[in-house]
């Protein structure tokens, strides 16, 4: 069994170091400590993350009683959300965009301003076909909102996400932005918002490539690890 495990490992290893996954963020760098009672809080922080910095929003959408919103990166443990008062009702949303600067968005959907006339990431991710939103973990069923800015205009996939199973992840098919020319990308954007009360927190956001052909080669080690058990 060891040695299938390691075989498997090794396969899987060789397999990802020849695909290319693009960290956006893994909150290894940039830490930050928030907490809001009322209102909101846009910011920016400068790191290693793709573009140099990530812009966070924090915001109270209904504020119950006693309201509290944190948001919390610390250095090898994610990003955490967390509503401090159960009766409070909060978001959160994160922006990659390649500009130090961070700015609210006024208006019904809570967001981040687009900066319209910069180049931002001019990222490309033709070797990927889909984001990933890797969660620790999350108490509730929430509405995720991923955009994809290219071109001047933004482009929205909408997602219900349940966490089930520890270091769960959501992943939002490229092909869910239609029309958005992924080889020329100025900003990715991530909303969260739970319920009231919602707690959550994230490993990390990565384009990855699509995973068949590693799915493959892990079929092909499980038939070769069966065959050596057998003999
Ligand atoms: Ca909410
Ligand atoms: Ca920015």
């Amino acid at each position: 069994m060891k040695r299938t495990g390691a075989t498997l490992g090794l396969i899987a290893a060789s397999a990802a170091s020849s695909l290319a996954t693009i960290v956006i963020d893994d909150f290894a760098t940039g830490a930050y400590f928030r907490s809001i009672s009322s209102g909101s809080a846009v910011e920016s922080q400068a790191g290693g993350m793709l573009g140099g910095q990530r812009d966070t929003l924090l915001r109270i959408q209904t504020p119950g009683a006693n309201p509290l919103l944190t948001l919390e990166m610390l250095i090898g443990g994610g990003i955490q959300f967390s509503s401090s008062a159960a009766t409070v009702d909060g978001m959160c949303g994160l922006q990659w965009d390649g500009n130090g600067g961070a700015a609210e968005e006024v208006g019904v959907v809570p967001g981040f301003a687009d900066f319209n006339d910069i180049a931002g990431l001019g990222m490309s991710f033709l070797g990927e076909d889909r984001f990933r939103v890797q969660f620790l973990y999350a108490d509730q069923t929430m509405a995720i909102q991923m955009v994809v800015r290219s071109g001047g205009i933004d482009y929205v996939a909408n997602h219900l996400y349940t966490y089930s199973v520890v270091n769960d992840h959501d992943d939002f098919l490229f092909s869910e932005f239609a029309g958005a020319n992924m080889g020329a990308v100025q900003s990715v954007t991530v909303r969260f918002d739970p319920p009231t009360s919602g707690d959550f927190a994230l490993l990390g956001v990565a384009a990855v490539p699509e995973p068949g052909s590693l799915a493959a080669l892990a079929l092909g080690a499980l038939v070769l690890a069966r065959k050596r058990r057998s003999r």
